[in-house]
């Protein structure tokens, strides 16, 4: 408890031995095979290749021999075949298309140029006899970073020390706790009009990306392993994260039932509750599509039971919601309750699926079961049987799963395992130092694989706490324990820009706040926003108040009914943006920056998102705010609201009173606008808004396909462009056959 007085900061030992850097040295000797650079260093070995014409990677080990392998983050990875390599007395040349890498030999240094101009330079590398490795990159100290998935704080980490570990953080979420339940490590460095710049550290051990102890300099390491990075030169930030993406994968488009609106609550407590929730939302006319379970569903918190006295019949209930339309999502937490009779721990015992010691011995921690044992989710064997037993839930009606407490969460002092846990990777062992921040990324995969195999050709939803770089492929993640607090709804913001450019599109926080009590007015502001953002649930903590869109007062409710209503209508867009997240990579929600990329004013906005390119919003941040001032950038936009136009290229002040939020359209844009549904099962007509562009024409696109199955991979869908000229002449270009549910004739013309 002390840690939370004055004695934290007692007077310190002043000049602390400070822990003793060595650099790797000169390149001793070098092999090209045709494809990848391998060579010895005085202290250590490397390689370096190509993947293709952006993006390069290396590794340089301090002691051991370099292996090629990566981590589960990677799932594209060849040296390109084509690559010119040369080679003088004091350099090496690796050049590809428009990409040239150069080695310095008497110090290792690399520089990477695309298109003639230098986008990347590591002047250095060294370690610690602890095996930590570092590296050290050049840049100017100005120049704003991005990325890093789920970090605390305002979107350009610059000046910033940043580490990662998974952790689970109940409070407090703010500047000074770095650490949740995400790794991520990559930045994304970006000088305005000058070049772009990705750099992943596939490295599982904590790692830390220090932009603030060196001026013109940023430094990243690792606790261990290799410094093994891959960088990417982009044109601008979308370029740079298509390439992220390209080695990491996309994230594939969500069942369109996972983008309405989601209510939850830790925990709805019986089958009444439930269905006493799900009837106000009938009751209420407030669409709906999905209820969450969380863990006082279980039978004392063993995962895949029921408890038979709050849910006797859980077969009904899940029934008779999916009946009506809404999905249930109930919760699956890693830890397995130690109990004999427990046919789930018993499995796990027999068959070894458990995380082990070297010994052999279970590695035991307390969680909400009480003693519990941990699948060892490493091994393709434990995957498979862990997302087998998701047939408890798929054969009720379940089509989704929310992972929580897999970072992994432990209840003592470390919060998590021994770190001398082993985990294997079919057959290599790591041990969970290593392995740590892999595990939750592990987990979302067993979930999400699994899930895909037993409700056949239907696109499951997966919500995940914990991941590491990669997580996208499986899981949507949410933001964990925030609190309703305003500085915690400002916060998600740049929180979901920078996971959107790290990779991660479905992402979003718990509206209303989970932990600590909402008020109306921010339950108003928060839904008002979760509206735009990709991830829509409420969520609260048991004790404290409830935050349903009814539970204050009538006007409250009416106005969070209106905004859950909206974004219905945005879902059109919104799964558009979703289909060109998977084909590109590029993120639903994007800061300013990366659609205006040259624009200087843009690069530190944190309290405005754009919604794919075209729809600004700039929510109240604040209790009892009415006005705001907002920045446009180049260009003309309209007030959503009345329709104003307004001129770009500066700030200006802009009025919401509590039943609006400000949101702004570009002119020249075409909006699909779906007309108002009671959930996304909903058939939804769809109809047009246009944003006049003077005599230029506008244009919009919309992406449609049976919004559940994988069919439209095999074509099955249909992508309309849509021209619209300043005179009112509609074109449309097809691609695909599905059946649309667009109204071109429909088309409402804002601004003429
Ligand atoms: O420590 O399952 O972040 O959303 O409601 C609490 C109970 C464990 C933490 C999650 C939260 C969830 C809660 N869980």
């Amino acid at each position: 408890m002390l840690e939370h007085t004055s004695y934290a900061i007692l007077p310190s030992e002043e000049g602390g031995a400070e822990e003793q850097v060595h650099e790797v040295g000169a390149v001793e000797s070098v092999k090209w095979n045709g494809k990848v650079v391998e060579g010895t260093l005085t202290e250590g070995a490397f390689f370096l290749y190509l993947l293709n014409d952006q993006t390069l990677r290396f590794s340089v080990h301090p002691f051991e021999k370099v292996s090629t392998d990566s981590t589960l983050a990677v799932v594209e990875d060849e040296p390109v075949e084509d690559a010119d390599y040369s080679d003088t007395d004091a350099e090496l040349f690796l050049t590809y298309k428009n990409l040239q890498v150069t080695i310095k030999k008497n110090r290792l240094s690399i520089t990477a140029q695309r298109n003639g101009k230098t986008a990347f330079h590591l002047s250095g590398v060294s370690f610690t006899k602890d095996k930590k490795v570092f590296g050290t990159f050049e840049k100017d100290a100005k120049t704003p970073i991005y990325g890093l998935g789920e970090k605390s704080g305002f979107l350009n980490k610059n000046g910033e020390k940043i580490t990662n570990w998974n952790t689970d953080v109940f409070a407090p979420h703010n500047k000074d706790t770095v650490e949740l339940y995400q790794s991520i490590p990559f930045v994304l460095i970006h000088d305005p009009g000058e070049t772009t710049t990705g750099v992943f550290l596939d490295n599982s051990h904590r790692t830390e990306f220090d932009m603030q102890t060196f001026k013109d300099r940023v430094r990243f390491s690792a606790e261990g392993g290799p410094l093994n990075t891959y960088i990417i030169l982009g044109e601008d930030i979308k370029d740079t994260i298509r390439g992220y993406t390209t080695i990491t994968g996309t994230t594939p488009l969500p069942p369109q039932w996972s983008l309405g609106y989601h209510q939850s609550r830790y925990s709805y407590r019986s089958e009444e509750e439930v269905r006493e929730v799900a009837a106000a939302f009938e009751k209420y006319e407030i669409p709906l599509d999905c209820i969450f379970l969380d863990i006082h569903y279980m039978n004392d918190y063993r995962v895949f039971t029921f408890n038979k006295d709050r849910f006797p019949n859980a077969n009904n209930l899940i029934k008779e919601l999916n009946e009506r339309g809404i999905d249930v999502v109930p919760i699956v937490d890693p830890g397995v309750k130690k109990d004999v009779e427990y046919p789930v721990y018993r499995e796990g015992v027999s068959e070894n699926f458990f995380s082990t010691y070297i010994d052999g011995s279970i590695y035991y921690g307390a969680v909400w079961p009480g003693t519990s044992a941990f699948p060892d989710f490493f091994q393709s064997r434990v995957q498979k049987w862990w997302g087998h037993l998701h047939g408890f839930y798929t054969e009720k009606g379940v089509r989704g799963i929310w992972n929580d407490m897999n970072e992994p969460s432990v209840f003592n002092e470390s919060k998590t395992m021994d770190l001398d846990v082993r985990h294997n990777q079919d057959g290599k062992l790591i041990s969970h130092r290593e392995g740590h921040n892999l595990y939750g990324l592990y987990m979302s995969k067993a979930t999400f694989e699994g899930l895909k195999e037993l409700i056949p050709n239907t696109r499951p939803f997966s919500l995940t706490r914990a991941g590491y770089a990669g997580v996208q492929r499986y899981s949507a993640v949410w933001t964990g324990d925030n609190r309703s607090h305003w500085e915690h709804l400002e916060m998600s913001l740049p929180m979901i820009m920078n996971l959107g450019m790290s990779g991660v599109a479905f992402s979003g926080a718990d509206v209303g706040g989970f932990a600590s009590d909402c008020t109306p007015e921010l339950l108003v502001r928060w839904t008002q926003v979760g509206a735009f953002l990709p991830y829509f649930r409420n969520h609260s903590v048991q004790d404290s108040i409830y935050q349903e869109p009814w539970a204050f007062n009538k006007e409250t409710m009416t106005i969070v009914k209106k905004f859950i209503q909206l974004r219905y209508q945005f879902i059109p867009y919104l799964y558009t943006l979703f289909h060109e997240a998977e084909k590109s990579g590029v993120p639903v929600v994007r800061p300013l920056i990366m659609e205006y990329p040259e624009d200087k004013e843009a690069t530190d906005i944190s309290d405005q998102f754009l919604l794919g390119r075209d729809v600004m919003v700039a929510p109240m941040l604040r209790p009892g705010q009415t006005h705001r001032s907002v920045y446009f950038p180049e260009g003309t936009w309209f007030d959503w609201w009345n329709e104003e136009e307004i001129e770009g290229g500066k700030f200006h002040l802009v009025y919401a009173d509590l039943e609006t939020i400000p949101v702004f359209v570009k002119a020249g844009t075409v909006l699909p606008f779906g007309d108002e549904v009671r959930n996304t099962k909903e058939q939804q007509r769809v109809s047009l808004i246009a944003f006049s562009n003077g005599d230029r024409d506008m244009r919009g696109r919309l992406y449609e396909d049976d919004h559940i199955s994988y069919n439209y991979q095999k074509g099955e869908y249909v992508l309309t462009d849509i021209v619209l000229s300043s005179d009112g002449d509609v074109k449309t270009y097809k691609q695909g056959d599905f059946e649309s549910n667009l109204v071109v004739s429909d088309i409402k013309i804002i601004g003429k």
